[in-house]
């Protein structure tokens, strides 16, 4: 999972392979744009990264990458100031959830009500996917598994009715938070996205949580452009980490929106899903330990 990253930046050296330091902009700013991290970010990243070696006309693979490590974690810090959503102040939390089509954003809702059931809270979900056939189920299922309530209409429902309802006995059955599960939609789909205001004028969530697809890459930020444009945003899953080979979307993502990761999805199972944590991330894409105790 994302080793694509420092394979890219070595380009085949060695942690103690020793290189001019001139032909490094160009080295480390190719790495960066294969894998995925956005031309903005990636010039930044270079520029602070040289910016940390200072004047010296060789340094080995270890330290630029120990450099460049310490500059993505800063940008990486800069826009993810995490929520603590198992202290939300209110009960019932109600989270609405958006993403275009298969990012995975039921699959992430049955996670994350997973997450918060280990964590001792009472999850209510809202079944507001009315449109995509089959989506009733699938939820529906995921709440057997789990032993969630999913609050469910016949397809076709009003996704705003849906989410009023399962408010209303998340408020009855005092449970912690709602989590309502959307249909997705394209950027282009106007009824989809009128419907999603009204879903939110209706259920005024606490939190909207967007769903992206990491293998997506920089798609995934013009995706999430355009809902910004129409409904502000809380927080970022990132899914499908495991399949993700490039691994610099994440680098992308927060900082073109300043939105936190709050969780990222590792698989399709329930477990395959934690916290975003930022040494977990770097740890994968340029380990720390053996760049460390190869330096020279
Ligand atoms: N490998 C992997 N697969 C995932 C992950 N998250 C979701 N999936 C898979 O992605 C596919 C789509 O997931 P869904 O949760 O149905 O996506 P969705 O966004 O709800 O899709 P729509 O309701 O059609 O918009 C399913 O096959 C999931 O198992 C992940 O983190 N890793
Ligand atoms: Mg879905």
């Amino acid at each position: 999972m994302l080793d694509g990253f420092r394979k890219r930046l070595r380009g085949g050296s060695g942690p103690d392979a020793v290189v001019r330091v001139d032909n490094l902009p160009d080295r480390i700013m190719e790495a960066l744009l294969e894998s995925d991290v956005g031309f903005d970010v990636a010039a930044e990243l270079v520029s602070d990264t040289m910016k940390a070696l200072g004047k010296v006309s060789k340094v080995t693979v270890a330290q630029y990458e120990q450099a460049l490590r310490t500059s993505i974690k800063s940008v990486i810090d800069s826009g993810n100031e995490q929520p603590d959503l198992l202290k939300p102040g209110k009960k019932p939390f109600v989270i609405l959830f958006l993403g275009i089509n298969g990012t995975g954003k039921t699959t992430s809702i049955a996670k994350l009500a997973r997450f918060f059931v280990e964590s001792g809270k009472r999850v209510v979900i809202a079944a507001s996917d009315t449109f995509r056939a089959g989506a009733i189920e699938q939820i529906a299922k995921h709440g057997e598994n789990l032993g969630i309530n999913v609050i469910r209409q016949p397809k076709g429902s009003d996704p705003s009715a849906v989410a009023f309802d399962a408010i209303a006995h998340a408020k009855a059955r005092n449970a912690d938070y709602v989590l309502i599960d959307t249909a997705g939609r394209m950027q282009t789909n106007r009824n989809l996205l009128e419907e999603m205001k009204k879903i939110r004028r209706v259920a005024s969530p606490d939190f909207t949580i967007l769903v992206l697809d990491s293998v997506t890459g920089q798609d995934a930020i013009e995706q999430a452009g355009t809902f910004l444009s129409e409904v502000s945003l809380d927080g970022i899953i990132m899914t499908k980490m495991d399949t993700d080979a490039r691994g610099g979307g994440i680098i992308s993502v927060i900082s073109a929106l300043k939105k936190p990761v709050l969780f990222v999805g590792t698989g399709q199972a329930y477990e395959d899903f934690m916290p975003f944590d930022a040494d977990w991330y770097l740890d994968r894409i340029l380990p720390k330990n053996e760049a460390e105790s190869d330096q020279v």
